[in-house]
């Protein structure tokens, strides 16, 4: 059974001035319970030593890690899944390759890619960008609240919502019918205050919204 929390944090090495496992520490102190490592440079041999440096301080702590786009740093790292997107490996090669028991989420940006992948075998679907972001490079078009609300009506898989999302919005996204919001620029206002922004953004979660719970 795999949980979906409220908040998925999701690492950013040039935004946080921090390590992977630097950032993952200090989440976990601060209460996140899955976190995706996202590494945009082309350096395998670095980020294998990432992700299993992290999941060496994060599984014995109950804490999941995924792997952004690379299914081979995951499996070779013994990572908790991946998360792909539309220009990755096909979910159905991730979930040949990483077998069963892994977790894998996939990123669509409109309606339409979400029904697609509602029958592709990922435990949760993303959308987004739900607002402007400048983390990701040439992202899709927003979808805005109405298109995280078109997507839940369509989709019965666990929902996460990305891209500009803030303490500001994030409640207005799980109305919208989000179970999990995925953050980057929120979480790292400046390296020292990662776990208490962190904290912070969970007593903010409306109560009711957050940790969806399904058999993946
Ligand atoms: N995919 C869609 S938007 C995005 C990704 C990876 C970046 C989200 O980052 P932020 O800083 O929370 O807008
Ligand atoms: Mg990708």
């Amino acid at each position: 059974m795999f949980t979906l929390p409220a908040i998925y944090p999701i690492t950013d090495r040039r935004l946080s001035g921090l390590s992977h496992l630097e950032t993952v520490e200090r989440l976990v102190a601060g209460g996140a319970t899955l976190i995706q490592l996202r590494e945009k440079t082309n350096d395998a041999r670095a980020f294998y030593e990432a992700v299993s440096a992290a999941i060496a301080y994060a599984r014995p702590r109950g804490v999941k890690i995924l792997v952004n786009d690379r299914v081979d740093v995951a499996l070779a790292a013994g990572a908790d899944g991946v998360h792909l997107g539309q220009d990755d490996l096909p979910p159905a090669a991730a979930r040949q390759i990483l077998g069963n028991d892994a977790i894998i989420g996939f990123s669509t940006h409109s309606v339409a890619q979400a029904i697609e992948a509602e029958h592709f075998p990922v435990d949760y679907i993303a959308i987004g960008p739900v607002f402007t972001t400048t983390t990701k490079e040439n992202p899709d078009p927003v979808v805005g609240l109405d298109g995280v609300r078109d997507v839940r009506a369509q989709i019965t898989k666990p929902l996460v919502a990305i891209g500009g999302i803030t303490s500001a919005t994030m409640n207005d996204v799980f109305v919208a019918g989000a179970d999990s919001v995925a953050l980057i620029s929120e979480l790292y206002p400046s390296p020292d205050a990662v776990t208490q922004r962190f904290r912070d953004l969970l007593n903010g979660v409306l109560p009711g919204f957050g940790d969806a719970t399904h058999r993946g």
